[in-house]
């Protein structure tokens, strides 16, 4: 008998699951913050599988010295393949490693449309080629950079999807992601106090005129997105006429070689 499903493919629960050699690292991230209270409320199903369980020797050894020579050791296929044979996680399979696919928002995204996905961490110096060709769907990277593991990949992976999913912020959620969906960065934000050490809060955002705090607050994200992330700009397609109608309205200078209009 087949399921009912109400609303294809947007089953409400995402289920994510780890494969480790830390898991009680990665739980215990999870269990605090923004994530913990999504795993509470029953948003996310996290499932932290520890590598070594597939292990059978007294040592649970889960790696050994490469073929050919060299430092280091490489994480073995048959604890990898074991624990996917057996609890079968979600697809897609993404291996982190800093030969991915870079994440970004946009990544995030998708896994955030997605019913699950499961997340590998790399350790050592590599793992073996075999898991990659043979087992895991895509290889996802976070930044130009080495990490001693991917775990701390891995969180960063399920801190910026599950911020994404339905009822876990506020509704502050969706305006941070609304302005990061344009390509641009935040604009300044101010509390009290109006004046603080002689620096004072800009006049316009206590003026009232919502209208004008808003075109004010466009102005400085594309002023500062010109300024410090021209290449956000260029994969917008250049400065708009909206763009300069309203860096012009408050007298907001950007340096011109970042603007591909010309
Ligand atoms: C993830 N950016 C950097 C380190 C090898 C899969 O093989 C390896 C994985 C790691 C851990 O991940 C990273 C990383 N995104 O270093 C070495």
């Amino acid at each position: 008998m087949a399921p009912t499903v109400i609303g294809a493919g947007t089953a409400d629960v995402t289920r994510i699951d780890v494969l480790t050699i830390f898991p009680e690292l990665v739980a215990g991230f999870a269990g605090h913050s923004l994530l913990g209270r999504a795993v509470e409320r029953g948003t996310v199903d996290l499932r932290v599988h520890d590598l070594r369980d597939a292990t059978t020797d007294v040592h649970r050894t889960v790696d050994d010295s490469p073929f050919g020579g060299g430092a280091g050791m490489v994480l073995r296929p048959e604890p990898v393949f074991d624990t996917v044979e057996r609890e079968r996680p979600p697809r897609p399979l993404l291996l982190l490693g800093p030969g991915g696919r870079r994440f970004d928002q946009a990544a995030a995204r998708e896994l955030a449309a997605g019913e699950g996905f499961s997340l590998l961490c790399g350790r050592y110096e590599g793992i073996d080629a075999r898991v990659r060709d043979h087992l895991v769907d895509d290889e996802l990277s976070i930044g130009d950079y080495v990490l001693a593991g991917g775990e701390v990949a891995a969180l960063v992976v399920i801190e910026a999807v599950t911020r994404l999913l339905p009822g876990v912020m506020g509704n502050a959620t969706s305006a941070t992601e609304e302005s990061f969906a344009d390509g641009l960065l935040e604009y300044p934000q101010y509390t009290r106090p109006a004046e603080y050490r002689g620096w004072n809060v800009p006049e316009v955002l206590r003026s009232g005129d919502h209208g004008r705090v808003e075109r004010w607050r466009r102005a400085q994200s594309i002023a500062q997105t010109v300024r410090v992330r021209p290449d956000l700009i260029e994969a917008r397609g250049g400065l708009s006429d909206a763009d300069r109608a309203v860096l012009a309205e408050f007298d907001v200078r950007v340096d011109g070689s970042a603007d591909a209009t010309g």
